[in-house]
């Protein structure tokens, strides 16, 4: 009986070494895997997905708000946040305040929310889509049947947002509007879409702008390179601070046909917020601003610890004809207020530009305004 068993055993003894074999072999390839796409998406996140900051920068979508953009991501009746052709859309400035709102409209409306900006220059020669896929085809919207709602400067048009059935007002497909107001804090107060808005009623406008604005952008890879270029280059040690100021005089050669804002002798106060800052060692100065003249000064004044982001100044929705690489100043506006927003202070003039940067700031600390002639804290 017991030679008999014999040969079982060393089966056994086979089928159980080649298991273990197997087991172990399978192991290796999973981990290998697992650890080849995690350094592949590490990789690329930090090759590509530079997110534009908030309050919350990188905390994960909420369920609900994943469900919102999902859905928002597969409906067939679409809102365009559109700046095409002749009319008036606003500086950046506006134009993020105008995307911003018509974004939650695409979330109160449960449409598909697209982003069409060719003036002056495409967005996509900067921006990306992050979390929600804002680019859509024009040829997809050909044949649907549309209206177009333009409510630049409209300030009438805010209280209706706070009662309208917003679907049976514009049954339309396609809902193209242009905006530079926010329209959040009316939104909210509808409650018709207290369910499709519920995460951002105990946000206050200013923390919705800056969520939004974060699921909306990615910078592109060359507008990214440009920027670590540029901190590479300024900011070369960790304990050296970036002191920053964004000064709008308006109306100058830069900015034909703007509203005047600042005089030069206004600035005084602004001068003697930046001497603060002499120790050369310590702090860097970054000055961003809507006049040549302005700059030129600043660098004189600051000449050792001066930082500045080269290129034509142009505000984005004055004439630009004669100007070259209309593109490339773009992309110095997107960059100017982008660096605003890293900076250790920060002092913005009154302008959408300017606040928006320090509302997109992660931290609020150091952040100061410049207006009427006087500085104040950032409430
Ligand atoms: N590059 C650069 N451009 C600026 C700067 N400040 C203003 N601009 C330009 O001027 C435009 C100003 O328009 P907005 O961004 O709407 O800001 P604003 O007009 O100052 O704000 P409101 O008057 O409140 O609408 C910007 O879009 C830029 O084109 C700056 O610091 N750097
Ligand atoms: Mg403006």
């Amino acid at each position: 009986m017991f030679p008999n068993k014999m040969p079982d055993f060393r089966v056994i003894a086979v089928v159980s070494f080649l298991f273990l074999l197997c087991t172990w072999h399978q192991f290796i390839v999973d981990k290998q895997c697992t650890v080849t796409t995690s350094n592949q998406l590490k990789q690329s996140s930090m090759d590509h997905f530079e997110e534009l900051p908030t309050d919350e920068v990188n905390e994960n979508l909420s369920m609900n708000k994943q469900e919102l953009v999902h859905l928002n991501n597969y409906r067939t009746k679409y809102i365009i946040y559109y700046c095409v052709g002749e009319k008036t859309c606003g500086g950046w400035g506006d134009r993020q305040l105008g995307i911003v709102s018509v974004y939650l409209m695409a979330l109160a409306m449960g449409r598909r929310f697209g982003i069409m900006i060719s003036k002056p220059c495409e967005i996509s020669a900067f921006l990306r889509p992050n979390k929600v896929n804002w680019e859509v085809d024009a040829n997809e919207l050909h044949s649907l049947e549309s209206r177009y709602l333009y409510l630049i400067g409209n300030k009438e048009y805010i209280p209706l947002l706070q009662w309208a059935d917003l679907e049976t007002l514009y049954p339309e497909d396609v809902l193209y509007v242009t905006t530079n107001y926010d329209y959040s804090t009316a939104l909210k107060m509808n409650v018709r879409y207290k369910e499709q808005l519920l995460w951002t009623l105990q946000m206050s406008s200013e923390s919705v702008f800056a969520k939004v604005m974060n699921l909306l952008f990615r910078f592109n890879n060359v507008l990214q390179m440009h920027l670590q270029k540029f901190f590479t280059v300024n900011i070369p040690r960790p304990y050296i601070q970036l002191v920053c100021a964004q000064i709008r005089i308006g109306r100058n050669p830069s900015m034909p046909g703007d509203e005047p804002r600042n005089t030069m002798s206004d600035l005084q106060i602004v001068w003697n917020f930046l001497s603060r800052y002499n120790n050369t060692s310590k702090y860097k100065i970054f000055v961003t601003t809507d006049s040549e003249e302005v700059r030129a000064i600043a660098s004189e004044k600051f000449v050792s610890q001066f930082v500045y982001n080269s290129g034509e100044i142009i505000h984005v929705d004055k004439p630009y004809y004669g100007k070259k690489n209309v593109c490339d100043n773009v992309m110095k506006v997107i960059m100017d207020q982008y660096i605003l927003t890293k900076c250790d202070t920060l002092l913005v003039s009154r302008s959408y530009f300017g606040e928006n940067a320090a509302i997109m700031r992660k931290n609020k600390k150091n952040t100061f305004i410049f207006k009427t002639g006087e500085i104040f804290a950032w409430h």
